[in-house]
């Protein structure tokens, strides 16, 4: 039986980050050396720091990533592309050219007899009217089609500084600890959701660049990814066990 793999927040691209290139290069590897034991990768929400596409034209870089995600669709494994906070703006080319497969929310899917929540997570749960209000004009049509009517140095000036600056807003550019089972918005969430969803058993969960693998009742679970800014680290389901891993260069992989 083949793995799945789940990965999320690589904020490839980002200014604050220094080694953008090394960044990139070791999520290759790590695609790279999971692509024979791989049934699907699901990438769960803000590979980009900034994504904007437009009609003819897509950003510069990301080639060797896209190119990889490519080369293993090519081979059969499923791709899943969920969008985060900072890559909503795609409208076709990543299904078209990379053959991934989009999420623009959150599902509920089976892997291997097991019923799988899957989010990047932004929008569940956080109350904050300001973090609220630019998702939806994030998400709204006519602001989408009003970026894209400016030239194209207009909005990704906008978008790469934007996503900048909501990194470096934060000590080191590092998100805030575990904040504990209270008060962590996911694990809230989560808590108020399985009453009327009992039947799920894992769920998974990027966006706050945090490890955590905790069990909520006796057949759920709840997984938060971390990222592959400075954790590089993934969930792999092989059927049968799942395990919250960190990709260390040189080790052989699960
Ligand atoms: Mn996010």
């Amino acid at each position: 039986m083949k793995n799945v793999y789940f990965l999320s927040d690589a904020h490839l691209g980002s200014l604050a980050i220094e080694h953008r290139r090394m960044h990139e290069r070791r999520l290759v590897r790590f695609l790279d050396s999971i692509k024979h034991k791989a049934a699907a990768v699901y990438l769960l929400g803000d590979m980009f720091d900034f994504w904007n596409e437009y009609k003819y034209v897509v950003p510069k870089g990301f080639t060797r990533f896209l190119g990889k995600i490519s080369e293993l669709t090519d081979m059969g494994v499923e791709v899943h592309f969920f969008t985060g906070n900072h890559d909503i703006w795609t409208y076709g080319y990543l299904e078209e050219e990379c053959g991934v497969i989009l999420h623009r929310r959150a599902i509920t899917t089976e892997i291997y007899d097991k019923v799988f929540y899957l989010a990047h997570g932004d929008g569940l749960g956080d109350p904050d009217p300001k973090f609220r209000f630019l998702r939806k004009m994030f998400h709204n049509r006519g602001c989408q089609r009003l970026l894209n009517f400016f030239h194209p140095w207009w909005g990704m000036q906008l978008g790469i500084n934007w996503a900048k600056k909501s990194r470096l807003k934060r000590a080191d550019g590092k998100e805030a600890p575990y904040m504990g089972e209270d008060r962590e918005y996911l694990v809230r969430f989560t808590r108020e959701y399985m009453k009327t969803h009992s039947d799920i058993d894992y769920y998974i969960y990027g966006h706050r660049h945090i490890e955590l693998d905790l069990s909520l009742s006796r057949n759920s679970r709840l997984f938060i990814l971390g990222d592959w800014i400075w954790q590089f680290t993934y969930v792999v389901f092989d059927g049968e066990h799942i395990f919250l891993e960190e990709y260390v260069e040189g080790e052989s992989q699960p």
